[in-house]
């Protein structure tokens, strides 16, 4: 698992006027990812992606898309994850088959599935191929909550080999790096990636990577290396920039910014509103206080 540690941008797709998937912006997405920010690897179907308003097939061409153009440049990670248990088994087997270093899946939404349930559904999904699962675990956005121990046991089929932490939760994140030594933990949120990185996670996801990758870098390995001041003065800038981000709009921001930097990012996808030229604005000038 040693080989998954680093820093992965939660890939963004480029969408068109008409809500269709734009293919060279989304390659453009991915080049700026690899040769620019100079990630480990890219997160391909999460919340970043839009990936849960899309179709099955929408969904199969941004994973060929991200492998055609990241090739074995860096590494590979499908978000398969749906409540779809079908589809999400369908999806790891192609991606798996394209050549994705792991897959992960976010914990099933929507209806209250008790543990048991949670449970069937990622040993069915990573138990129907020959690969390594991530866990996505992202409470705010699911309302999944599980404990130390439901971690532990999902934990014990040896193909579960992390997860993705989008939670605030501190005392939950330190109980799991002691309790699992040998899993692999990412750090969800950026804004908090400085002291998930002192309780030592492996890596991080983000979505504000694909602008901010390069301060994302120097904060981990800076943390990583015990210079918390140098570390903490990077976050400071980084999370006066994602304040502004949210507060201009998350994936609407990110994309205007990298079309600052010559990368066609697009739009968002509907139901999500269209970039307006007042964000736009904003987001230009936030390129030009940041970058
Ligand atoms: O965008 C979200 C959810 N979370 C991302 C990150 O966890 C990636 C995070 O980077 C991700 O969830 C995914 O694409 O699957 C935040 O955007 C960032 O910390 C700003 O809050 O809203």
């Amino acid at each position: 698992t040693t080989d998954m540690k680093g820093i992965y941008s939660a890939l963004l797709v480029s969408f068109d006027e008409n809500g269709n998937v734009n293919e060279q912006g989304t390659r453009e997405i991915i080049r700026h990812n690899i040769d620019k920010m100079k990630v480990d690897g890219l997160y391909v179907g999460g919340s970043t992606g839009e990936n849960f308003m899309l179709s099955t097939d929408e969904k199969k061409r941004i994973f060929e898309i991200a492998k055609d153009e990241a090739k074995d440049e860096i590494k590979l990670i499908a978000q398969v994850g749906s409540v779809n248990l079908k589809e999400a088994v369908e999806l790891a087997k192609f991606t798996t088959d394209l050549g994705y270093d792991a897959i992960s899946a976010v914990t099933p939404f929507y209806y209250k599935f008790d543990f048991e349930e949670i449970k069937h559904y990622y040993n069915t999904i990573i138990n129907s191929v020959d690969n390594r699962l991530i866990i996505y675990s992202i409470p705010f956005l699911t309302g999944v909550n599980m404990s130390l121990d439901q971690f532990a046991e999902l934990f014990e089929n040896e193909k579960i080999i992390g997860v993705k932490f989008t939670a605030a939760d501190f005392y939950l994140l330190e109980r799991m790096r002691k309790a699992f030594p040998n899993k692999l933990i990412f750090a969800g949120f950026d804004e908090m990636m400085l002291p998930a990185t002192v309780l030592g996670v492996d890596g991080a996801i983000g979505s504000t990577f694909n602008v901010n990758g390069v301060r994302a870098r120097q904060i981990f390995e800076l943390a990583q290396a015990g210079k918390i001041e140098e570390a903490r003065e990077i976050q400071h800038v980084t999370n006066d920039l994602i304040t502004d981000i949210l507060d201009n709009g998350l994936y609407h921001t990110i994309k205007a910014m990298l079309e600052e930097e010559g990368v066609h990012a697009g739009l968002c996808r509907e139901p999500m509103k269209k970039t307006t030229p007042e964000m736009a604005a904003r987001a230009k000038e936030i390129h030009k206080k940041y970058f």
